[in-house]
């Protein structure tokens, strides 16, 4: 009893620092505020104890300094994307504990090297911008109790001889804000205690040898350090608790301690242990250790989290969680957000994973590299799979060499520190070597060689952690023949990845980078034929949208994935098509969407944001969920889910729209402005209104559906500013356009058959762009192609069909011929545009009238030579 309440006394101790001092036992005080800082380039000496930092500004940590990612299509005056050297001074007071105590700086991650002084002398560097670090500083506290901490933080973007050329990451499409980004503590401890010098791990590791219904067999170990001159007998307690603080389990050692580290282990069993079950039942334990003195005190306490459960990843059957399978669905995320950047709160840890789960995931992909201790234990605590993994991105070396030593030796550290300091979380369930390191084919000295490296990177993970399955995210993997979306002419120049690590994940963006959606299927079971034996996962696939652009038909342009816009409907479509790819293919150990949210990446001018990567499902602010968000959560959440899609598209073009709503519902009715216009079946989460009729003004749509006895709604407002019998349409274009005479053209829509394609490619630079010499050139930047049609639904009456047209290549008078049919009456006969416009890149309009009666005009465009085209359609009543 008195034992116990020991326990129970150290355990609050633990968490009040004053009552811990007065315990003895260890003591963490937290160093976040009251810092000074300047982001300086070449400034030298404010590590001196009497550098004058009274004009730095006065700040607390987590911080950077840098500051990117804005609304608009213009960068932010507020934007800080400099990368270089900041530098931190804290002035801090040695706290009050029992002499011979041991003292030790805990940094949770600094962007992306720190160099550390204690009272003007040196204590390191720490390279690598993701993981804990510590420092023992107990011979640099000064005796007088005022000490002086200085970090120079140094985020300079990696090049051959900057300071950052050999830590990774070398490159990747996301920002390395510099600066203190996570918490910094002092840990104190007894010249006894659980070595912090584990490359920033916790020091006490456990795993399970064995689990079954009767029994479960966990092997802790520990790293034990005794700082005192000699050698001296403590008693080691193991212990496990359950989630409510019972222990279950139980030993003592007597060990003989000394100053080298020196692993103590124990093993213990737990009877009828409950396990760790994912989201269904994510039950935790508790490791505890105790180190006692020889007359009972607590030298020194720690706890870890243990969860029972085993995993497996089959080729053939995916992903098994205690022996049954699991269908992981997931998301990535990175770490950042708005204006703080990399330097996150909890609660903002916690939003982001109340959004993983509001969206149905129980996987994620915590990308690029290590994420805060706190979202794995987030993970831990709601059951979520994680696929963690190590900065390794796009490249080993800037010339396309193998990675040199210096490079290697870190990506090394960066490894070691992800698997210590995060062993003991049972979320994760595998290591990542890498993103997409075969992404760099032909460079200066020849094809990119990663396999060396990620060769010994995956040895390493093994000797590390044997219990858990390595992994890596191809991007490329050379096939022969090459796969609709490989780039073909440098495949041979790249060095087959896939098969180093236990299992792969493919990053694969059909429809949006390369190739059409419906190579995904196609892509994903050649992958899975070509390596019958190696469980493959989709780790990225995923398309851009921005919440203020949109489209009538997203179908109806191509995008241009590096630019702009990115309406907010091809992210719809990309996902629904993509999801059906995926979902059917039982083999996937799992599949995560890049991205859940959006982040900063300073490349990026996308949709209509700057240095953002948009495809998120939620914005970056995180402040929006996006149409394509409803869709997962429709498929993959339970939770009763109706939303009405496009509301954010008001001000329709067209009086003719396709309303569609997702909902887990098995049907959904809608009435717009009060008028029922039917009950549709809802299929994979998508139930439609093809066709619905708009009246000029606001119109209200609603959406109800009984879901599990309840009854949903979800309304949404569009407005229609032109009568009904006025249709704009801006042909091969995927955005509508408001013309030079305020004219609104939707984008292309109607149409059956033909391509879309515009005068310049997408990717073409601005300053290389060609334009059409019209009165408003922009309306024949884009045309429809091909043998095609429109039905265009209008009500019946008399109308006037004006036609635009341009001739975008170097052909001849009489190589593009062409009829325009309206209704089954021929209205241009072998039309030459070239010829008509009188010359390449000039516009012409042609106009006629028609009479519809049957509530439709239908538009043939039949070629005679060469390919029928149109630029633009518009078409208004004649009376
Ligand atoms: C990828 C990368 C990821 C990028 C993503 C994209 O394949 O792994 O870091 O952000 O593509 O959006 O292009």
């Amino acid at each position: 009893m008195y034992r116990r309440l020991r326990e129970v006394f150290c355990c609050v101790a633990l968490c009040v620092p004053w009552l811990a001092a007065a315990q003895d036992a260890r003591l963490t005080i937290p160093l976040n505020s009251g810092w000074r800082f300047v982001q300086q380039d070449g400034l030298s000496g404010a590590q001196a104890p009497d550098f004058d930092d009274s004009h730095w500004a006065a700040v607390d940590v987590p911080h950077t300094w840098n500051r990117l990612g804005n609304q608009g299509i213009e960068r932010s005056p507020l934007t800080n994307d400099k990368q270089g050297t900041g530098w931190y001074r804290l002035r801090f007071q040695t706290p009050r504990a029992a002499a011979g105590s041991r003292y030790f700086l805990q940094f949770d991650a600094v962007g992306a090297i720190a160099d550390v002084w204690m009272n003007g002398r040196y204590l390191g560097k720490h390279a690598g911008a993701f993981s804990r670090f510590r420092f023992d500083v107990s011979a640099f506290m000064n005796p007088s109790g005022d000490n002086l901490l200085a970090v120079k933080a140094d985020n300079s973007r990696p090049a051959p001889n900057a300071t950052t050329q050999d830590v990774i990451p070398l490159s990747g499409d996301f920002f390395v804000f510099g600066g203190i980004y996570r918490a910094v503590a002092l840990v104190v401890t007894q010249p006894v205690h659980v070595d912090l010098m584990d490359f920033g791990g916790p020091g006490l590791y456990a795993r399970a040898l064995d689990i079954n219904a009767a029994e479960a067999k966990i092997r802790m170990s520990c790293r034990l350090v005794d700082d005192a001159p000699k050698a001296r007998n403590v008693s080691v307690e193991f212990s496990i608790e359950d989630a409510a603080h019972r222990v279950v389990a139980s030993t003592a050692l007597k060990v003989s301690v000394s100053s080298p580290a020196q692993e103590v282990r124990a093993d213990l069993s737990i009877l009828h242990p409950r396990l760790w079950q994912g989201t269904k039942d994510p039950y935790l334990y508790h490791t505890v250790l105790t180190i006692r003195s020889q007359n009972g005190g607590v030298l020194d306490r720690i706890s870890q989290p243990l969860g029972l459960r085993t995993v497996k990843f089959d080729p053939d059957r995916g992903f098994f969680l205690n022996g049954e399978h699991l269908e992981l669905k997931g998301a990535s995320m990175h770490q950042d957000r708005p204006v703080k950047g990399w330097a996150i709160s909890r609660a903002d840890q916690e939003q982001d994973f109340d959004l993983l789960q509001e969206l149905g995931a129980n996987a994620v992909r915590l990308a690029h590299y290590p994420h805060d201790q706190y979202s794995y234990d987030l993970a831990d605590a709601r059951g979520i799979i994680v696929w963690a993994e190590i900065p390794l991105v796009n490249q080993v070396s800037f010339d396309g060499s193998p990675a040199n030593p210096g490079l290697t030796a870190n990506a090394r550290q960066q490894l070691i520190e992800l698997v210590r300091q995060n062993y003991n979380h049972p979320a994760i369930a595998v290591w990542s070597l890498g993103n997409e390191i075969d992404l760099t084919a032909q460079q200066t000295k020849g094809p990119s060689r990663p396999g060396e490296l990620l060769r010994s990177l995956n040895a390493l993970a093994k000797s590390e952690d044997p219990s858990r399955a390595t992994t890596l995210a191809d991007c490329c993997e050379p096939v022969n023949p090459p796969h609709a979306g490989a780039a073909s002419a440098d495949a041979a120049a790249r060095e087959p990845i896939v098969g180093i690590a236990d299992t792969v994940g493919y990053n694969r963006y059909f429809g949006w980078y390369t190739g059409q959606f419906a190579d995904f299927g196609r892509m994903l079971d050649e992958a899975h034929a070509r390596h019958p034996l190696l469980p493959i996962a989709v780790s990225e696939y995923g398309a851009g949208a921005a919440l203020t652009q949109h489209s009538d038909d997203p179908a109806g342009g191509p995008i241009n994935p590096h630019g702009r816009p990115h309406p907010e409907e091809y992210q719809n479509l990309y996902h629904e098509n993509s999801w059906a790819a995926i979902r059917s293919r039982g083999y996937l150990w799992g599949t995560f969407i890049w991205n859940l949210f959006d982040f900063s990446s300073d490349s990026r001018r996308e949709g209509d944001l700057t240095d953002i990567n948009e495809k998120g499902l939620v914005s970056y602010d995180r402040q929006s969920r996006k149409d394509a968000f409803y869709f997962y959560r429709a498929n993959w959440n339970s939770t009763p889910t109706l939303h009405l899609v496009g509301r954010r598209y008001v001000d329709r073009a067209y009086a003719v729209v396709d309303v569609k709503a997702y909902s887990n519902a098995p049907e959904v009715s809608l009435a717009v402005n009060g008028t029922p216009l039917g009950t549709v079946p809802c299929a994979n989460g998508i139930c439609s209104w093809p066709a619905v009729h708009l009246s000029p003004g606001g119109n209200e749509l609603v959406v109800t559906a009984r879901i599990a006895g309840r009854t949903l709604t979800d309304s949404m407002r569009w407005t229609l500013s032109h009568s009904e019998r006025i249709v704009r349409i801006k042909a091969g274009d995927i955005s509508g356009y408001t013309a030079n005479d305020g004219q609104n053209y939707g984008s292309d829509r109607y149409f059956v058959g033909g391509n879309a394609a515009g005068i310049n490619s997408p990717d073409t630079p601005m300053a290389a762009r060609v334009t059409v010499l019209a009165a408003d050139s922009a309306l024949y930047d884009s045309f429809r192609t091909g043998e095609f049609a429109y039905r265009v639904p209008l009500p019946n009456g008399r109308y006037r069909v004006l036609l635009k047209f341009v001739e975008p290549d170097s052909i001849g008078v009489g190589d593009r011929l062409f009829d325009v049919v309206a209704n089954q009456v021929t209205r241009l006969d072998a039309f030459d545009i070239l010829a008509s416009a009188g010359g390449k890149l000039k516009g012409v309009e042609r106009s006629f009238d028609v009479s519809v009666s049957d509530a439709v005009l239908v538009l043939a465009f039949r070629p005679h030579r060469g390919d029928a085209l149109v630029s633009a359609l518009s078409i208004a009543p004649l009376e």
